[in-house]
């Protein structure tokens, strides 16, 4: 059978930062309009005040600094508090594809590839700007490849879902070089106005590369020793925006059509599963966590990150052992845990393992296994 590498990632960065005290800043004055507006609702009792976010509670509850965006100006308008995204007309590149086809160059010059030698393409992410045509079919005519192309989405853990797609596509000949896109423009779906996850998300895209061992030619290649996927049903991560939404006459611009979750639930539920789930993968391998070189973890809250290494290796999640990125960009939905990955591995020396893994919104968690070749 053959051995099936990444051998390219590529990472495309939204142009705007909101730092933490501007999102507060724009978050706070927005309270205060509600307030003054609804004095007289609240003091009678049928409208709840709102209140204040703050920079401390966000750095502290979850490690996030600061977050990328595609439109800064609208999120931070506290008459709109959502980005402001151009239309464009069906013959344009749509955005989705747009920062899909950018962060995919990256990785195909990484991986030493043209389009034409790529042969599938997987755009999996939390949420897809249209339901069809797929935007991979879009990427795929973007940038020459051959082949088919499909869209797919499993929230957190879309980018290792289609991981083992792509694994499993070219392990069984059915693809020979695969590109997986991970385009989270979660500003889109992220409440702003909530203050209990206002300060959660940001923009990015990212891509990798998935191919036969030899067919691979980049410098840097990561034999893939195995990928396991799992779910549980939960409710505690939702978002219920969908095509039906009309036909029920439901609000659009209601609270449930955007991100909402109980954060608290999420966090002690989550964390036994995706340590649990590593685990057993790694014990599969015939491997124990304590030789693992690197966890590239889902990047939702930092807390959550060291309590699933303390499970694992009864240690610190240093820098070295589970590098954080949601600092500097947030939780960016499935693409978090390949940000770390795209970024956190040039230290690392041939024979050296490393763990991808996601977990969240589902609930699901994906690990891919990798050796450095
Ligand atoms: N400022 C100040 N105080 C606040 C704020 C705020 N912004 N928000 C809440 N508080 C207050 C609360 O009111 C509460 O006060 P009190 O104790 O008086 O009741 C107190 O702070 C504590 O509140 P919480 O219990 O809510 O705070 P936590 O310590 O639990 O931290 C977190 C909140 C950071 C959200 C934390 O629970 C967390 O990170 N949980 C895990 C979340 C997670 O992993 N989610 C998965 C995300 S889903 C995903 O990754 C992809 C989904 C699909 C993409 C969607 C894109 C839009």
């Amino acid at each position: 059978m053959s051995s099936v590498v990444i051998s390219g990632t590529g990472l495309y960065q939204p142009p705007h930062i909101i730092t933490n005290a501007e999102l507060v800043a724009s978050f706070n004055a927005y309270v205060e309009k509600f307030n003054a507006e609804h004095a007289a609702e609240i003091e009678a009792g049928t409208v709840t005040a709102l209140s204040p976010s703050s920079v401390e509670f966000i750095e502290k509850a979850s490690g996030i600094k600061q977050r990328y965006v595609m439109d800064k100006a609208g999120i931070l308008d506290v008459d709109r508090m959502y980005p402001r995204l151009q239309p464009r007309a069906d013959d344009q590149l749509s955005l989705m594809a747009e920062i899909a086809v950018e962060a995919a160059k990256k990785a195909m010059a990484a991986a030493g590839k043209q389009g034409s030698d790529i042969d599938a393409v997987i755009c999996s992410s939390a949420n897809m700007q249209r339901a069809y045509p797929a935007m991979a079919i879009e990427v795929q005519q973007a940038i020459g490849a051959r082949g088919y192309g499909f869209d797919m989405n499993v929230a957190c853990s879309a980018a290792t879902f289609a991981l083992e797609q792509a694994i499993n596509a070219v392990r069984s000949g059915s693809a020979s070089c695969v590109l997986v896109v991970n385009p989270e423009i979660t500003s889109a779906h992220q409440e702003w106005k909530d203050r209990d996850c206002h300060f959660i998300f940001g923009d990015v895209c990212t891509a990798v590369i998935v191919e036969r061992g030899e067919t691979a030619t980049a410098a840097d290649q990561w034999e893939v020793l195995g990928s396991q996927l799992a779910t549980q049903f939960s409710n505690n991560i939702r978002n219920n925006f969908g095509f039906m939404n009309r036909s029920e006459d439901s609000d659009p611009l209601a609270r449930d059509k955007t991100f909402r979750q109980e954060g608290r639930k999420v966090f002690k539920e989550v964390v036994p599963i995706a340590a649990a789930h590593i685990e057993a993968q790694l014990a599969s391998l015939q491997r124990e966590p304590s030789q693992v070189r690197r966890f590239w973890l889902h990047q939702a809250n930092q807390g959550m990150n060291q309590l699933v290494i303390k499970k694992l290796i009864n240690a610190e999640a240093t820098q070295d052992v589970a590098p954080l990125i949601l600092d500097e960009y947030a939780n960016t939905a499935s693409a978090g845990s390949i940000i770390a990955f795209h970024t956190h591995r040039a230290d690392l020396v041939s024979g050296d393992v490393g763990v991808i893994c996601s977990f969240g919104a589902g609930y699901s968690v994906g690990s891919v296994v990798l050796r450095k070749r």
